[in-house]
């Protein structure tokens, strides 16, 4: 049996060379405290009222980071849940009977899957040459049925922030609920100066999701969504008559109380001050990354806003078909095709060199048409 799970462990890509996810290793404290919570099951928190404090009290700390004194919302398995149930509170009130959302056309493909579960229809606004959502467009997809509008802060392809500002605007003035998808930057604008504003400090946000088991250094699986206000999470009531607690608002029943335990303790260990020194290290060596790729003339499609980067290069689906050969994991972006990057808290500034060399060596050689 232990042969077994050593092969499939040794089948897996360690993370020194994966440069393609928004995950991590997450931090010790983390991973001892979800040790010691391994057991509990937050799908029945009056087993386990010690771990639902837990739970409560990271709801709280994440919310009053996001300018929020009373926060309603939950733990749920990462941004997808919370995507999924954000839209569903929204539409559950607004009860129209052909609901639609109108989301960038950069969203994560979740609300795709959204689309698929709820029944809504997606609509899609364009994006401008910065890739953040054009309001305008957004402006032009709302009607009477549209239940919910998403803004991203910290898109998945391009590490973008949307104007949040304007959709605000927008969402106020048509009294439609704003959802802000910051699964990824969610844990990072808020420790970057000169960051516009993406949280509930503006009046027409009424929802924020990010996710603890990306840049939070927890353990997967940690997302979180909050709400403004109490009938939003109230909208996602169950009662669980035979449960000795009496109701869920979670979209899974049976859920990790260890991975709450996680977040818990690695955002209170490490302060708002040391995930800041995180954040600042990950965006140093994303500096770092591209002053040695233009050195090689090779630029980002687009200024990064944050540890995510968008590199061009020529037949860029060949250039990670090289790195790979070479042991490194990337992906690109689907419009335009570029090599993506996301600079992580593993990712160390050796293997970042050594990842710069290798990059330089293929495009010289596919640029030279080998
Ligand atoms: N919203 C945004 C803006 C995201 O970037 C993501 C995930 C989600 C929602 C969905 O979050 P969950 O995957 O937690 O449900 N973005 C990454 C992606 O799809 C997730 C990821 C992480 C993928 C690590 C691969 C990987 O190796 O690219």
């Amino acid at each position: 049996m232990d042969d077994i799970l050593k092969k499939a462990e040794s089948e897996n890509f360690t993370y020194d060379k994966i440069l393609s996810s928004m995950c991590t290793i997450p931090h010790p404290v983390a991973v001892r405290a979800h040790l010691r919570f391994i057991h509990s099951n937050l799908g029945d928190p009056a087993l386990f009222p010690g771990t639902k404090k837990l739970e409560d009290e990271t709801v709280s700390m994440i919310g009053s980071l996001f300018h929020l004194k009373r926060a309603y919302g939950y733990l749920t398995s990462g941004g997808t849940e919370s995507n999924i149930q954000a839209v569903r509170a929204y539409r559950n009130l607004l009860s129209v009977e052909k609901p639609n959302i109108v989301v960038p056309q950069s969203a994560h493909f979740s609300f795709d899957k959204i689309s698929d579960l709820l029944k809504i229809e997606v609509r899609k606004a364009r994006l401008n040459r910065e890739y953040q959502v054009d309001s305008d467009s957004v402006r032009s997809l709302l009607d009477e049925n549209t239940v919910c509008i998403v803004g991203i802060a910290g898109t998945t392809e391009f590490g973008q922030i949307d104007p949040i500002e304007e959709l605000s605007e927008i969402a106020e003035e048509n009294k439609i609920p704003l959802h802000v998808d910051a699964a990824f930057g969610g844990l990072i604008i808020p420790f970057l100066s000169g960051s516009p504003k993406f949280d509930f400090q503006l009046s027409g946000v009424t929802s924020v999701s990010v996710d603890p088991h990306k840049m939070g250094m927890s353990t997967i699986p940690s997302g979180c969504l909050i709400f403004r206000r109490k009938k939003y999470l109230d909208a996602l009531k169950i009662p669980t008559p035979y449960l000795v607690s009496k109701e869920q608002y979670s979209l899974s029943g049976t859920r990790p109380g260890a991975s709450a335990a996680a977040t818990y303790a690695v955002l209170s260990h490490l302060g708002w001050k040391g995930l800041k020194k995180i954040v600042e290290r990950c965006i140093r060596l994303t500096q770092f990354l591209l002053e040695k790729t233009s050195e090689v003339g090779i630029f980002p499609v687009v200024e990064p806003r944050m540890n995510v980067v968008a590199l061009k290069v020529p037949k860029p689906k060949k250039v990670a078909e090289r790195l790979s050969d070479r042991g490194w994991k990337i992906s690109i972006t689907r419009k335009p095709v570029s090599l993506r990057l996301v600079i992580m808290p593993h990712v160390k500034r050796e293997n970042l060199q050594i990842f710069i060399s290798d990059l330089s060596d293929v495009v010289r050689d596919i640029r030279s048409g080998d």
